[in-house]
């Protein structure tokens, strides 16, 4: 128990009292669990951290730069965040799937190109029947960088969208969105991953939720006919390269560092519809994914075209050539592949254990028909509730343990030696965490370039650990120094609505610019408007076009002014207003909000963008800059007169 649980008085396991309970509601699996209760006894969890000196190595002076970027999912918020790590400090959001206000993302042109590009028509027309173009909310669980030969190459980000089916893709040069797609016939795109060898390549994204596969509403209650898919899409043009209809729904995803084979972890290999028929097997499983086979399989034509996807057919018991179903106990979470490019840890969530899977055995497994169990070299027990496990590049893995609200630092080359008969204790420590964690990160952890500095706790509770805001609480995400056997939580760090992952960038590898390129594609479109207009956007420009009941109103911004301090519309016109920041110096950055219009733009230095509205009621109305910007920036103003209709 920490000094703080003896200060309130609320024991970790009194808090774990009702999730376990929580657990047992699960039946079968819950019984399980409490069986294996004890299995971890014999290794004392250390306390959490007091203020130390270590606290002082995660704290900054002011004015010095962190040494990791961190870069964050926000779960249903829907944005990107970019922290400095250690420090925890919030740099910048990155709008993805919300809408965001001070950016005007997702009311733009420009991102509402991004949004609406590669959207099913099927979606555009459901949107368009509530009255929307875009979806307003998505649920990003899992952001990861491009890799380049097993590595963060710091081109890009990527990450799903469970909520609405998407995966999107972040620029590091700018940091800005530029491409959303929705996968067809998949529902809910949860695990996501790049590939880490050679290249990305590819990006894998699992279909949680199994739908039937001719989803008109003509079926509910026949089993058989629901299915689920695999997603490889081509991170380099975001299109959709193949899909592979799988059993059982999937949940986290990884790849190997031979560029080989991809895995996903199932949690409902039932496929089963009630909670009380998702948890009755005790088995559920990973499927392996043999990438070169499924390319051959495309290429040679033995796949069905569903909604213009090329869909190969890897549903157990069908062609084995294309997967592999391995047999995990008991709903597989977390699937993470260890820097040592060999090991890949499978977190079994309703089971106390992490199966070790070697990725040397699978060619084998391809090959003949071996036991799909033989690739599986170790199995430790090392707690209630393991979620997902990070790792230090020196054998050692870290995995969380929800219910037991700790994380366990663990050795693989020793579980697989007691996996063997062996007589060693695979446990080197235990650390608490302040409380349920979900994901966790170390350093550089998921590349072969991880270092073992630091690990990242994203606990789902925060309990008692902050002042009190209300029913709604933070999470807690706990830094951990893991530069000793002894873990020590050193930092308690409150976050909004829900990252579930993070990952931990070395700063050298990630080189965003200061100033936009003004021939940057973002605004390629516009700039293309534009010219049609003879307007030159790239120069001061202060030019209104009238198109018959369309108005393009072109100008620029430069501290402090906008080029237009006026321009005039009519009632009932379609106005778009086409701005470019001419200020090429770093951090100016201006905004347009125009007054009761529900309009409010980013300005970036040299950057252009545009809205479009409807003038629809006459009167005067100020439009300002909303981005201090300059001791006149409240003068950084200007009128629109709307006219009556006629006059
Ligand atoms: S999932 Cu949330 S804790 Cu979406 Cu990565 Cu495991
Ligand atoms: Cu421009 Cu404030």
């Amino acid at each position: 128990m920490s000094d703080r649980d003896k200060k309130t008085g609320v024991s970790r396991r009194g808090l774990l009292g009702a999730t376990a309970g929580g657990a047992a509601l699960l039946g079968a699996g819950g019984a399980r669990l409490a069986m294996m209760g004890g299995a971890a006894a014999g290794v004392t969890a250390a306390t959490a951290g007091s203020a130390s000196a270590a606290t002082d190595a995660v704290s900054l002076a002011p004015g010095e730069l962190d040494e990791y970027y961190g870069f964050w999912s926000s779960g249903q918020t829907g944005e990107l965040r970019i922290l400095g790590f250690p420090s925890m400090r919030e740099l910048m959001r990155v709008p993805v799937f919300n809408r965001c206000s001070a950016t005007g993302w997702g009311q733009t042109n420009e991102s509402l190109a991004v949004l609406e590009e590669g959207m099913l028509p099927e979606t555009k027309a459901f949107l368009a029947a509530q009255g929307k173009r875009v979806h307003d909310n998505g649920d990003l669980h899992h952001p990861h960088m491009s890799f380049t030969d097993g590595t963060y190459d710091g081109r890009y980000l990527f990450m799903n969208d469970k909520a609405n089916t998407r995966v999107a893709r972040v620029r590091c040069d700018v940091m800005k969105c530029d491409k959303i797609i929705e996968i067809p016939n998949a529902k809910a795109i949860h695990g996501l991953r790049p590939q880490k060898v050679p290249r990305t390549g590819y990006i894998f994204a699992n279909g949680e939720d199994e739908v039937p596969m001719v989803n008109d509403g003509s079926v509910l209650d026949e089993p058989d006919k629901y299915v689920n898919f695999f997603t490889a899409i081509d991170g380099d043009t975001m299109e959709i390269a193949w899909q592979v209809i799988v059993s059982g729904n999937l949940d986290n995803t990884d790849c190997d560092y031979q560029g080989k084979y991809a895995f996903s972890t199932s949690y409902n290999s039932e496929m089963g519809m009630t909670l009380a028929e998702m948890t009755a097997n005790e088995m559920d499983h990973v499927v392996i994914f043999n990438l070169a086979e499924i390319e051959k399989g495309i290429a040679a034509g033995d796949y069905t075209e569903m909604n213009g996807v090329k869909v190969i057919d890897g549903r157990k018991g069908q062609n084995k050539k294309y997967t592999r179903y391995v047999p995990i106990p008991n709903s597989p979470h977390g699937i993470n592949t260890a820097p040592d490019e060999r090991h890949v840890c499978v977190a079994g969530k309703l089971s106390p254990t992490v199966s070790v899977l070697d990725v040397t055995k699978f060619d084998a497994l391809f090959d003949s028909d071996a036991d799909p169990r033989s690739v599986v070299v170790a199995e430790p027990e090392l707690g209630l509730g393991p979620l997902h496990t990070a790792f230090d590049g020196q054998g050692n893995a870290f995995t969380t343990l929800f219910l037991d609200s700790q994380v366990a630092k663990w050795n693989i080359e020793k579980a697989i030696r007691a996996y063997n008969g062996e007589d060693v204790n695979p446990l080197i420590s235990k650390v608490d965490v302040h409380y349920q964690p979900g994901h966790n990160s170390t350093t550089m952890g998921e590349t072969k370039e991880a270092d073992g500095r630091w690990l990242l706790s994203l606990n789902k509770f925060s309990k008692d650990r902050f002042l009190n805001v209300g029913p709604l609480k933070p999470e807690n995400e706990q830094i951990i120094d893991i530069s000793s056997d002894e873990m020590q939580v050193v930092h308690d760090g409150p976050t909004f609505a829900e990252p579930h992952d993070a990952i931990l960038v070395r700063r050298d590898i990630v080189n965003p610019v200061n100033v936009w390129d003004r021939n940057d594609p973002m605004w390629a479109a516009t700039r293309a408007q534009a010219e049609a207009d003879g307007v030159n956007i790239d120069e001061w420009a202060d030019t209104v076009i009238r198109d018959g009941n369309k108005v393009r109103v072109y100008m620029t911004s430069q501290a402090p002014m906008f080029s237009l301090d006026k321009f005039e519309v009519t009632e009932g016109d379609e106005v778009t207003v086409i701005i470019t920041n001419l200020d090429d110096i770093d951090d100016l950055s201006h905004g347009f909000t125009l007054n009761n219009h529900g309009v409010a733009m980013e300005l970036s230095p040299q950057q252009t963008a545009s809205v479009t509205f409807t003038a629809a009621k006459p009167g005067v109305y100020w439009y300002y800059c909303q981005w201090f910007c300059h001791a006149l920036h409240m003068e950084m103003r200007g009128r629109m007169l709307v006219r009556p209709r006629g006059t």
